[in-house]
């Protein structure tokens, strides 16, 4: 019973970090500074991206669906995930940060 309960912690101190970074991983904030709808690229400012391990910077990004850009404006405080695709960066989803 003992041994099981130790394999079982362990177990799930290996697995769930890799788990929560690939599915849960927490939303980067950032501001957006261009938005091109018709290339579907959106350039944003942001911080920390856990999942990408990519320090704060401003770049572009591709983004997954043309209706992620809807209702966007350089100057839009948002919370976004990306991720890793085709040799780019690519916005899977994506929401407007809450007015301060
Ligand atoms: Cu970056």
């Amino acid at each position: 019973m003992k041994r099981e309960w130790i394999l079982a912690a362990a177990f799930a101190s290996a697995i769930v970090p890799a788990v929560a970074l690939a599915a849960d991983a927490p939303l980067t904030a950032g501001e957006v500074k261009k938005v091109d709808r018709e290339a579907k690229k959106l350039t944003i400012k942001h911080g920390p991206i856990v999942n990408l391990r990519m320090p704060p910077m401003t770049m572009v990004f591709r983004v997954k669906d043309a209706a992620l850009l809807e209702g966007l404006e350089s100057g839009a405080q948002i919370r976004f995930r990306a991720e890793e695709a085709d040799g780019g960066y690519l916005v899977t989803r994506l929401e407007k940060a809450k007015a301060k």
